[in-house]
């Protein structure tokens, strides 16, 4: 990339040095996920171990990474916690907003049949009976992932919900608490996905796991895919922001501030068709050290293009995992490749990280060309049921009879044959 951008500004040298003109978003090239060879191989190892020494090796390894014993805590209610009261109180209203939302995107998800001349088939809806939610407690304790993970698993009447956290921080437990968790285990890394994998103390094996994590978290959550159900694997934060201008810088630069400072490799993108505006803006963040950090780094960058089209084939291509829309001759329908969208000024990112009830859980890395974040048709399996009258044994044996003999599977057509 930085070839790119300093060719490019040498070509259109500009007064801030970081306004590109846009390119091709194929061209755009993301932080590098993951795929260290020593991590693989360190994590396949500690899994293993942990399918076959079980307790022994999820404590020796909870011991060297986070220098204590795995712990099942027990939940107290959510008043218990005694929280500071306005931290309480946005608590509460978010784990509101994010089951309201849940509940509505459960409408419509149902068990339902189809009949015609030859039998009944219909699809059931279930819940996934046991979820794992890992809460990242590293870097920055994740309150708002209790909710976002185990809110949404109980909206779905998923019955068996266990927490996961290296941190037992009172405001995660506190929202584990109230998000529902039914069991919280004190254990982290890849130690935690191994445990939730092959089974823990009391703790059977759950059949999901959600929630994101460091390098080695997502590491060990793609290596237990043959054996659980997982979400996805959240890469570093993004942001590309679509701005005509007409936005306040501040905002917007702030904005971008806050998904960059979740990881040094977290990227925010902001894209316009006012050139002026983005001088301004790259000023505002330039005005301060630790902003202009973020700018050398890469983690923020200002792409001009003269025609709203292009902004949005940009977008298209990217496809990030919150898209902020503010400009008034592109609409929401000219878009598509996105986790979450933001319309409008108003709609800060970090509204939809906390509170306003969509999930924060979403894809990265480009995902959401083929995928949306993690919602309550996550945790339901839809399953399906036949049942076939006399009529359609005989009528389509005979059809499916000759597909068998196609394939030349001998005891298929003859399963369908003495059916006729
Ligand atoms: N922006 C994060 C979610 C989060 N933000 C949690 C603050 N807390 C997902 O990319
Ligand atoms: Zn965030």
């Amino acid at each position: 990339m930085r070839w790119l951008k300093m060719l490019i500004s040498a070509i259109l040298p500009t007064n801030c040095g970081v306004v590109l003109m846009i390119i091709n978003a194929k061209d755009w090239r993301r932080p590098a996920f993951d795929n260290d060879a020593k991590v693989q191989s360190a994590v396949a190892e500690m899994l293993a171990e942990i399918e076959r020494d079980g307790n022994d090796a999820i404590t020796r390894y909870s011991l060297k990474f986070d220098q204590c014993e795995p712990k099942v805590i027990a939940l107290k209610p959510f008043e218990e916690y005694q929280l500071d009261p306005d931290l309480a109180d946005s608590i509460k209203l978010a784990a509101k907003r994010i089951e309201a939302f849940a509940s509505f995107q459960k409408e419509g998800l149902t068990s339902k049949t189809f009949s015609d001349d030859y039998g009944t088939f219909g699809q059931v809806v279930s819940p996934i009976e046991r979820v794992g939610a890992y809460i990242p407690g590293g870097r920055y304790p994740l309150i708002s992932t209790a909710l976002m993970t185990l809110i949404p698993a109980k909206i779905a009447g998923c019955p068996v919900r266990v927490a996961c956290s290296p941190s037992d921080n009172p405001a995660i437990l506190a929202a584990a608490s109230l998000a529902g968790a039914t069991e919280f285990i004190r254990l982290g890394g890849v130690q935690a996905i191994g445990a939730l994998t092959f089974g823990f103390d009391e703790i059977e094996p759950v059949n999901i796991i959600v929630g994101p994590g460091n390098a080695w978290v997502n590491e060990a959550k793609k290596q237990v895919q043959s054996r659980v159900k997982i979400d996805g694997l959240a890469g570093p934060s993004e942001l590309l922001a679509i701005c005509d201008g007409e936005q306040p810088v501040d905002w917007i630069a702030l904005d971008a501030l806050a998904q960059a400072e979740h990881d040094p490799l977290a990227c925010s993108l902001i894209v316009s068709d006012d050139k002026k505006w983005l001088e301004s803006l790259s000023d505002f963040l330039k005005s301060d050290k630790e902003t202009l950090t973020l700018i050398d780094n890469g983690q923020i960058e200002l792409i001009f293009a003269s025609q709203p089209a292009e902004l949005v084939d940009f977008s298209e291509g990217y496809a990030p995992e919150h898209l902020m829309l503010c400009h008034q001759k592109i609409n929401a329908e000219q878009l598509s490749n996105y986790g979450s969208l933001f319309v409008g000024a108003n709609s800060a990112v970090a509204l939809g990280d906390y509170i306003s009830g969509p999930n924060h859980t979403l894809p990265t890395l480009g995902y959401a060309k083929q995928s949306g974040g993690l919602s309550v048709s996550a945790f339901l399996k839809i399953t399906t049921i036949q049942n076939v009258s006399d009529n359609g044994r005989v009528y389509l044996s005979n059809a499916a009879q000759k597909i068998a003999d196609a394939e030349g599977l001998k005891f298929h057509a003859k399963s369908l044959q003495i059916r006729t």
